[in-house]
């Protein structure tokens, strides 16, 4: 049976949400303040306008919120490549594992890419949590080296191939002619606060209050990878899919917003700091975020702590900065930690500038019922189920991209 979102937050009666925050914190649509959002067009009289207000707001989110990365040449990537391709999939695929060397990290790259494509193949990229081994149980996939979450003395281990492979439609992104490319994120930054002392802040300095954070720096290093698949022979760079989940999807959100060679932007489940609109202050807030990751954005973020109404910009407008690309974002019913609702307002508060650029925006006028997509220039959707990314997700990815970047689509 489904029910509108709005009954199913009043519904859901739980003592903690699926992260295990506690009930302090607001999982009620009636409780949100009343809040006015900031426009993004404001001052923008025609389409040539535009770029100077986006620019504005990028500083304003580089300033604020994640912190400026550094300017990077792409030649200052090395490429070494120690382990051979191989064939993968049963033959479907082809596995290449090249390793990148920059900013004082080596970053190991899996590429699954189809084994027999009629040309360049337009391809998905995303960061993994615990290792690329977790990815798939190919034993042939090279195991996390360095810092990993959530094991014994923090080291990869065999054991753990394959944990997170629920994750990765590979089979069907290989299948509909899409490669994967997938890096553990904690090969550019480890993700616990050391006080920018690893990963690829130690190669730039002790960020102050306004440099960037770990959010920034993984958002750099997806920049960094596109430099590379740039020069990766089988990979049509030109249509890269960026997709992250969690705190992965605050990631890609802000590499999309950053970085306007990502052809498609993908949100899955991000949330507070993603896409969920901060001055909600559903579930998750700014300041329970800046304490328990105090080194996800930059020191001046913290200035917001329980003041969202303070701030001159939310989340509708780093969704804003990737029109007219398509973007889609998704959310999960039981995943009210990361304020679904507020996930959708955020890409109905992008609408205005896709359509102001042309485009269909996004075609919904209110929150669409649970597991029933919609797919105009921003696709949204909240699917059944807990925080995860799931085959259903992969599903409305890869329709979504055809949609939008398969070269016979109009
Ligand atoms: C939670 C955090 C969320 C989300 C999530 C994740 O603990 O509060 O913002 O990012 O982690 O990344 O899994």
């Amino acid at each position: 049976m489904k029910f509108p979102i709005h009954a199913c937050i009043f519904m859901i009666a739980m003592a903690t949400t699926s992260e295990g925050a506690p009930r302090k914190f607001k999982y009620d649509d009636s409780r949100v303040p009343d809040i006015s959002l900031p426009d993004p067009l404001k001052d923008v009289a025609d389409a040539a306008s535009w770029p100077a207000r986006r620019a504005e707001i990028l500083a304003m989110f580089e300033d604020r919120m994640f912190g400026k990365a550094p300017a990077f040449d792409k030649k200052a990537i090395k490429v070494t490549r120690e382990i051979a391709d191989k064939k993968f999939l049963n033959d479907t695929a082809i596995l290449s594992q090249p390793l990148l060397h920059f900013a004082g990290c080596k970053v190991q790259l899996m590429i699954a890419r189809p084994a027999n494509p009629t040309g360049t193949v337009p391809a998905f990229l995303g960061y993994n949590f615990r290792g690329n081994h977790t990815v798939h149980e190919d034993p042939a996939i090279a195991i996390a080296g360095g810092w990993v979450p959530r094991a014994k003395n923090n080291k990869a281990t065999e054991a753990q191939r394959g944990l997170s492979g629920s994750r990765w439609d590979i089979k069907e992104i290989i299948k509909r002619g899409y490669a994967l490319v997938t890096v553990y994120c904690g090969d550019v930054d480890p993700d616990f606060h050391d006080k920018f002392q690893n990963g690829v802040h130690a190669a730039y300095g002790t960020p102050d209050a306004g440099q960037w954070g770990t959010i920034a720096a993984w958002a750099w290093g997806l920049s960094r990878i596109l430099d590379h698949l740039e020069n990766e022979p089988a990979i049509d760079a030109g249509r890269v899919v960026v997709m992250g989940h969690s705190r992965l999807g605050k990631t890609s959100l802000w590499a999309g917003a950053s970085d306007p060679r990502f052809a498609l932007v993908i949100s899955n489940n991000s949330g507070c700091g993603g896409a969920a609109l901060s001055k909600r202050r559903f579930g998750e807030t700014v300041q329970r975020i800046n304490s328990s990751f105090p080194h996800w954005f930059c020191g001046n973020f913290k200035n917001y702590n329980n003041k969202e109404d303070k701030m001159p910009f939310d989340q509708h407008m780093m969704l804003a900065l990737v029109a007219p690309r398509p973007l889609y974002v998704a959310s999960a019913e039981k995943d009210l930690w990361a304020d679904p609702h507020g996930e959708f307002l955020a890409a109905k508060g992008a609408d205005p500038v896709y359509r102001f650029l042309g485009t269909d925006g996004l075609p919904a006028g209110s929150m669409p019922a649970i597991d029933e997509p919609v797919h105009g220039r921003i696709g949204y959707h909240i699917r059944s189920g807990k925080h995860d990314v799931t085959p259903y997700d992969w599903k409305q990815y890869l329709a979504f991209a055809d949609k939008h970047l398969k070269k016979s689509s109009k």
